[in-house]
């Protein structure tokens, strides 16, 4: 039995299957028994990035098997299920990468959402990166205004055009690795993939007269790309911290690093506390306002939710 066993990994999920791409072709399998009860608290046992093991089924119309294994995760892209913050949500395995896509047009509004997927990235240890898109529609000294508190953390920064076909470096950047791209809908992440690979013809939406999206893209999926692998998802709305204490969101804040460390008590949450380091900090110029207003708004909901939790 164990020699027709082939290796695959997890390109999409659909209800109860996934789909497992090999070298013999994809092939679906149940998800079900022993894999689909998983771990408690956990959405789905499989995620979309998953390495497994399966036995093609003889006779099947289309090609199907079932999962005789599961290979270790190297990483996980994680949130708090929107519906319940007790489950915890993997969105994809294995995946080196984590692309934040913010729309120059809402740049500014969406920086909310930027900055908890980065500090997701850190949380998570992806290596992050920030692409701007549709810079068509602002300038771009503009543009590297609004982001200036990025820039001096050194986070690396891409200006995209994918209605243009400029994409500022990124199929450099992306090599060899596995990148999930991610950020609010309408932003241009199909966009962006169908760009780096034509042949990918993924399927692009509208955007209201706002600008947003209509969430066009409704499953994770992961797609080739030369010696790597792209991962699209849908726009984000809700992405909730899964079990974060409120005092550990600064630490994956890098730009508040320096400040923290003069913070009197260790569990600082930088809001009320005497003696804030970060506070200080912010006063005097060295933090940057907007990115400590909207780390209180998180705070808030990390906060929320572990009220939430607590009953
Ligand atoms: N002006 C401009 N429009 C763009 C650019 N890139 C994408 N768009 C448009 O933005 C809209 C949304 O693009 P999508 O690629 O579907 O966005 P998405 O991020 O995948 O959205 P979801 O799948 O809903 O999460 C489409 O109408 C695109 O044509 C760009 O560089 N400039
Ligand atoms: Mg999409
Ligand atoms: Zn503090």
């Amino acid at each position: 039995m164990s020699e027709n066993l082939l290796s695959g990994v997890v390109v999409r999920l659909h209800g109860h299957h996934a789909y497992v791409r090999t070298d013999q072709g994809e092939y679906l399998c149940p998800v079900r028994g022993r894999l689909k009860k998983g771990r408690r608290r956990e959405r789905s046992p499989i995620a979309v990035g998953d390495r497994l093991r399966i036995a093609p089924l003889a006779g099947a119309q289309q090609p199907e098997a079932s999962i005789e294994g599961l290979l270790p995760r190297r990483t996980e892209l994680y949130r708090a299920d929107p519906h319940d913050p007790r489950v915890r949500q993997v969105l994809a395995a294995n995946v080196d990468l984590l692309a934040v896509v913010a729309g120059a047009d809402l740049l500014e509004a969406q920086l909310a959402t930027v900055d908890r997927l980065l500090a997701t990235a850190h949380l998570q240890r992806f290596e992050p990166l920030l692409i701007v898109n549709k810079c068509d529609l602002r300038p771009r000294a503009e543009l590297e205004q609004a982001l200036a508190p990025y820039h001096a953390m050194h986070l690396r920064v891409l200006y995209t055009c994918a209605a243009r076909g400029e994409l500022d470096g990124l199929p450099q950047v992306l090599a060899g690795k596995c990148a999930v791209f991610a950020g609010m809908s309408g932003v241009g992440k199909s966009s962006l993939l169908n760009v780096l690979d034509p042949a990918l013809s993924l399927r692009v939406g509208d955007v209201d007269r706002d600008g947003e999206g209509r969430h066009t893209t409704t499953h994770v999926s992961l797609l080739p790309l030369g010696t790597g692998w792209l991962v699209d998802t849908p726009g984000v709305r809700e992405f909730a911290f899964y079990d974060l204490k409120p005092n550990e969101l600064s630490l994956l804040y890098p730009d508040f690093a320096a400040a923290r460390e003069r913070c009197r008590f260790s569990t600082c949450t930088h809001r009320n506390e005497p003696h804030c380091g970060v506070k200080a900090a912010v006063e005097a110029g060295q933090i940057d306002q907007g990115r400590y207003e909207r780390y209180l708004g998180i705070l808030r909901d990390c906060w929320n939710t572990e009220q939430k939790l607590a009953y």
